[in-house]
């Protein structure tokens, strides 16, 4: 099985308009708006000064255990809200978040995710997606704070009625790689068709049972809020 990490190609992606849809979300709890419930994971919820712990909270400065060049910002949300705040794991594998979801067979759905690092990082996250088991790829984590970007990842269902999705930060280093995670969604695609290749980067990985292709943008969301 071929599969193509993408993280490298990040920094080629072309800007799109937000057109993140709100409605129809199948993720539980996607904004953490309702704290640490909904997903699983293999973070600690501890203070951040431990690797692989977590904390939901409104900013990555005051949160529980937070390094004094954690940045104060807000969530991807709203500005002023919830978001997942993580100290990468050094275990191989850890489960960040994940969600498994009922679906329907043979559709299209689009997985997106917000990712950014808390501080101005020496040693950036990495976020890989897994689904029903599969890497679909991973993208590398902005080095800059507070420099959301929103991963779209596009999931052709095949036969599956459920899928679960994984995310994994792939990078083991104890210094610098922390993070922050918002926004995460699920929705079917409802024109059951992907945009065109000319407006987003291919980063099709393999052919499994599930096929995902992935853009990424640095959404303006941020500035008009
Ligand atoms: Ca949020
Ligand atoms: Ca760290």
């Amino acid at each position: 099985m071929k599969k193509i990490l993408f993280a490298a190609a990040a920094a080629a992606l072309v800007n799109l308009a937000s057109g993140a849809a709100a409605s129809g979300n199948l993720i539980t709890n996607g904004d953490f708006s309702a704290g640490a419930t909904g997903f699983t994971t293999g973070y600690s919820n501890a203070s951040l000064q431990g690797a692989g712990t977590f904390q939901i909270h409104t900013s990555p400065a005051t949160a529980l255990g937070a390094y004094p060049d954690f940045q104060n910002f807000g969530d991807r949300t709203t500005g002023t809200g919830l978001m997942f705040i993580g100290n990468g794991s050094t275990v191989a594998n850890t489960t960040i978040w994940s969600q498994t979801v009922a679906v329907q067979p043979f559709t299209d759905y689009t997985f997106s995710f917000s990712v950014t690092s808390v501080n101005e990082a020496t040693s950036p996250s990495e976020f890989e997606l897994f689904v029903n088991g599969d890497s679909q790829g991973s993208w590398l984590v902005s080095s800059a704070a507070n420099d959301w970007w929103d991963i779209d990842a596009y999931i052709y269902s095949d036969t599956a009625t459920s899928l679960t999705l994984r995310l994994v930060d792939p990078n083991l280093d104890s210094n610098s790689n922390d993070f922050a995670l918002d926004n995460i969604s699920l929705t079917k695609d409802l024109t059951g068709a992907v945009p065109e290749p000319a407006s987003w980067a291919m980063m099709l990985i393999g052919f499994g049972a599930i096929g995902a292709a992935a853009r990424s943008r640095r959404n303006p969301a941020a500035l008009v809020a």
